[in-house]
């Protein structure tokens, strides 16, 4: 969408975004109100910070386009911190622990606290990523390690037993992980079986598709692209609407901890 219409010169732009800000409760940011960041290590890239701990979240997210060439060489994560990584579009060359990641569309890479990662676009054409960080939680006894893979070896669950509900989940269920990511995806008419109310918090990113979605019992029409903050209790749901693609989003949730 161009900035001004032609015939009445009004400004497009300043009427069409859909965001929702209820700070530490829920957030709705569409792809018309994102900015670019320029933030240290991240060269040749268009970087977007959504949630943070200025939302309310424990966790920061990003959506980062790589340009030719471009990546981070500086290195992302640290002492305390992982990070998750996952390609929505393209390919891109990770490296992680001495060794090296070939991941298309669908690849994702998790690095433990204190492990950093470098990532560079592999294709002259743009690819697109997802990205986590967050403070590990550690717990005695366990440990969190390295993963990588690419959703279509995943296992594919039905979501609480439904039929046209499909999870599946990146990260081992052993307790060194305190969170997951996860994709949900919702046939056309597929919904959650109930208005979820919990701790945990999510991040999700929505990667096809529409649905209407509960945000504290207001009911949202979301679609491709639109990334959703969900706080501590946010009331949430969702269902698929269309004829066409399932309603499927990328999501974090923390998890196998006590509450402090
Ligand atoms: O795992 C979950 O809590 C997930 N079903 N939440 C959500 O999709 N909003
Ligand atoms: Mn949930």
């Amino acid at each position: 969408m161009g900035y001004l219409n032609n015939v009445t010169g009004y400004r497009n732009d300043l009427l069409a975004n859909r965001a929702i800000v209820k700070h530490g409760n829920y957030a709705l940011l569409t792809p018309d109100g994102l900015v670019k960041n320029s933030i240290p290590g991240f060269e040749n890239c268009d970087a977007t910070i959504l949630s943070t701990p200025k939302l309310g979240a424990t966790f920061v997210d990003y959506l980062v386009t790589l340009h030719q060439g471009g990546g981070n060489q500086a290195g992302f994560g640290g002492e305390g911190i992982e990070t998750f990584f996952y390609v929505i579009s393209g390919k891109v060359t990770a490296q992680a622990d001495g060794k090296t990641f070939a991941l298309t569309e669908g690849g994702y890479l998790y690095c433990p606290p204190g492990v950093i990662m470098t990532f560079t676009n592999a294709q002259s054409a743009d690819s697109q990523i997802f990205l986590y960080k967050r403070r590990y939680i550690p717990v005695a006894g366990h440990a969190p390690y390295l993963v990588s893979g690419n959703t279509s070896q995943l296992e594919q669950i039905h979501y609480e037993g439904m039929e046209d509900v499909i999870l599946m989940d990146f990260l081992p269920k052993d307790l060194g992980f305190d969170m997951n990511m996860h994709i949900l995806s919702f046939a056309p008419g597929a919904s959650h079986g109930y208005i979820e109310t919990h701790v945990q918090e999510h991040g999700a990113y929505i990667l096809s598709g529409q649905g209407v979605y509960n945000l504290d019992n207001n009911w949202v029409p979301v679609q491709k692209g639109d990334y959703i903050f969900m706080g501590a209790y946010s009331l949430q749901a969702g269902y698929g609407v269309g004829r066409g693609e399932a309603f499927s989003y990328i999501y974090s949730k923390d998890c196998n901890r006590d509450v402090e």
